[in-house]
Parts: structure tokens; C-alpha cells; sequence
């Protein structure tokens, strides 16, 4: 009885996180990133959109935050959803000058 209590309340907890995750932007125009710092948290999805005129290639680096997003032309948008926490930094393959710093809470 007990336990079937807890799971029960383990359940709508998982149930409210899951509802509570974010789904962010961040564009991209005349080779910079509109913003240069976002803080999310965990299970945060940020969707990066290319609104720009030329390619980019974005990635990051960052050892245990690592991702890329391969060649976004004009016009192009990807998502990706971020399960760890920590800071990545987010830099374009293509214009060194682009950085971004998003900062992913517990
Ligand atoms: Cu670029």
C-alpha cells in the first residue's frame, strides 16, 4: 500500500518534469548568435535556426557536452535536447567569431 503510494507520487513527478521541459530558440543572423548566453536546464530542447544568408556548422566542443549540428543552410533549423547538466560552449565550424554559452541546470 505504502509503496504503491510512492510509485504513484514518483509518477506524477515524472509526469510534471516532463511537462515542464522547455523548448528554446536561438537564431542565428549576420554571422552571430542573436543571444550569447541562454541558461536551460536539463531536458531543455533549444532549437537552433539558421535566419542568416550564409551556411553554418555548429558544434560544441566541450568535453562532456559535446554535440553538432552538421551544415545548416539558410533558412534551416535543428533541434537538440540537452540531458546533461554543465556549460557548453557553442561555437560555429565555419565563422570562429560565433560563440555561445549555454549554461544546462540540474
Ligand atoms: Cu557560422
Amino acid at each position: 500500500m505504502r509503496t504503491s503510494r510512492i510509485l504513484a507520487l514518483a509518477a506524477l513527478l515524472g509526469l510534471a518534469s516532463a511537462a515542464a521541459a522547455a523548448d528554446l530558440r536561438v537564431v542565428q543572423r549576420q554571422k552571430k548568435f542573436l543571444v550569447d548566453r541562454l541558461d536551460i536546464r536539463v531536458g531543455d530542447t533549444v532549437r537552433f535556426v539558421n535566419d542568416d544568408e550564409v551556411s553554418h556548422n555548429l558544434y560544441s566542443a566541450t568535453p562532456g557536452m559535446q554535440f553538432e549540428v552538421r551544415i545548416q543552410q539558410p533558412g534551416q533549423s535543428d533541434k537538440v535536447t540537452f540531458k546533461k547538466a554543465g556549460v557548453a560552449l557553442v561555437q560555429c565550424a565555419i565563422h570562429p567569431q560565433m560563440n555561445l554559452r549555454i549554461s544546462v541546470a540540474p
